[in-house]
């Protein structure tokens, strides 16, 4: 009889997240191992890695100092309860984190990936205001094309279409601002002139809706997922001016732009704008052990330190919040991007990236390039009636060619580990132009 703990591997059982299953299973994509800038296939195809991971691997693939600190911290304290109880590394963290981030950031609540991250901060949000004797502040602001991962709170303030449709009523008294892509603004290198007016929207919704019912604005400071929006000029200053003069809270999303993304520790640093609430994750760990966190302001995080000492102040938290393998992660990447000033190194080649990109203008199909910081993106013409068919063929193709790109619809999206150098950008733009080139 079979061992039902040694069953066959047919595929079939690994329902894939966010994957043409079918189409993956006919003919699979394996990765195997990883090194540095590339993956290496199960058949030892090396494949240059251009999206590190999902947004993720910021320090490169296997990093020594990452491997060994998860390595030895598994085997030293392996799980320690996250309730009532606490280890060194989850302190230590939490303050390199609040030393990285803005000045006035510095309150750290973990979890364990983007999606916790975000329903975390709006949770806070709204106990926040509770706490301050403003529980009618209950309302949630986004944005359309928003991506805020894909759990109930994240896709009721998201704005991808897709993402939200089949999932019923989501969660109620949520409004959108408009998304920030305007054709005015094809073309650019990095942050578009046209577009400061949308965020005045902010004060339409204000008018409408009345200051006092709004606990927050969450929104991604370069939008990543819906295919890298960049924000016009002058318009997050706008909306931190809007949300400050109303009292409603700015969390930033920074899951994509955080860690260096932008050649600055966060998208607030380099844009200049600091939110209330940072959301952050991937480039935490270096992808490497799932976590998140939020980056709260004193100011919010101290409203809730009130009443007698032996009582929760906020009943929110995972059994995974901030265990001791991800701290020991989040520890040993933080070092990595420090000792191999990898932010600096990224903010030293955005203009070689972006040369690469925009001298892709005159491929086939190309309708538009933007790129700001090491993320690029290149949105193509759809074929006619068949949306997202022609970006997808331009993925498989450049798989089959050895370079790792994303796309959303008809959009290519790259975020390449921070040690990218110039002949990894050289290689990803001689193959992206046989490759459009190439497309029906
Ligand atoms: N917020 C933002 C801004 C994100 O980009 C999340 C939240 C959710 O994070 P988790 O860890 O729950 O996935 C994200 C995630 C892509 C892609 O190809 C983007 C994400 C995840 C996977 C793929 O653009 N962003």
């Amino acid at each position: 009889m079979e061992d039902p703990m040694n069953a066959p591997n047919d595929l079939s059982a690994f329902w894939m997240p966010f994957t043409a299953n079918r189409q993956f299973k006919a003919a699979p994509r394996m990765l195997t191992r990883a090194e540095g800038m590339s993956y290496f296939t199960d058949t030892g195809r090396e494949i240059l890695d251009a999206t590190a991971g999902l947004w993720c691997v910021n320090a490169g693939h296997c990093r020594p100092k990452i491997v060994k600190a998860v390595q030895d911290q598994v085997a030293e304290l392996d799980y320690a309860p996250a309730f009532q109880m606490g280890h060194p590394k989850a302190f230590e963290l939490a303050s390199r984190l609040g030393a990285l981030a803005p000045q006035g950031l510095d309150h750290v609540f973990y979890t364990n990936s983007g999606s916790e991250a975000v329903e975390t901060a709006l949770k806070i949000a709204l106990a926040y205001h509770k706490a301050k004797g403003q529980g009618g502040r209950t309302r949630l602001i986004g944005r359309e094309r928003g991506y805020h991962g894909v759990n109930f709170g994240g896709i009721s303030v998201g704005g991808i279409v897709n993402n939200r449709r089949v999932f019923g009523p989501l969660v109620p008294g949520v409004d959108h601002l408009p998304h920030t892509h305007i054709p005015d603004n094809a073309w650019t290198r990095g942050q578009p002139e046209h577009g400061a007016h949308l965020a005045e929207d902010l004060e339409r919704l204000v008018a409408l809706h009345g200051a006092e019912t709004i606990a927050a604005v969450i929104v991604e400071p370069v939008a990543g997922s819906t295919g890298v929006l960049l924000p016009p000029k002058g318009y997050l200053e706008r909306l931190r001016e809007i949300t400050r003069k109303h009292g409603i809270l700015l969390i930033f999303d920074e899951v994509i732009t955080g860690f260096g993304r932008l050649g600055s520790a966060f998208a607030a640093d380099r844009l200049g704008v600091t939110p209330d609430m940072i959301t952050c994750a991937k480039g935490l760990t270096n992808g490497t052990i799932p976590m998140g966190a939020v980056i709260a302001s004193a100011e919010i995080h101290d409203a809730f330190m009130h009443g007698p000492d032996h009582l929760i102040e906020l009943f929110h938290g995972y059994t995974y919040s901030g265990t001791p393998v991800a701290c020991a992660a989040g520890l040993a990447t933080l070092d990595t991007y420090r000792e191999e000033g990898l932010f600096e190194h990224a903010a030293g080649l955005e203009d070689a990236w972006a040369d690469m990109l925009h001298g892709l203008r005159d491929c086939r199909h190309v309708i538009d390039i933007r790129n700001m910081g090491l993320i690029g993106a290149i949105e193509l013409q759809p074929i006619d009636g068949h949306p997202t068919k022609r970006a997808f063929q331009a993925f498989l193709d450049a798989f089959e060619a050895g370079v790792m790109i994303r796309t959303t619809g008809d959009i290519i999206a790259m975020s390449p580990p921070l040690i990218i150098d110039q002949s990894h950008i050289d290689q990803i733009g001689e193959t992206l132009r046989t490759v459009l080139n190439a497309l029906d």
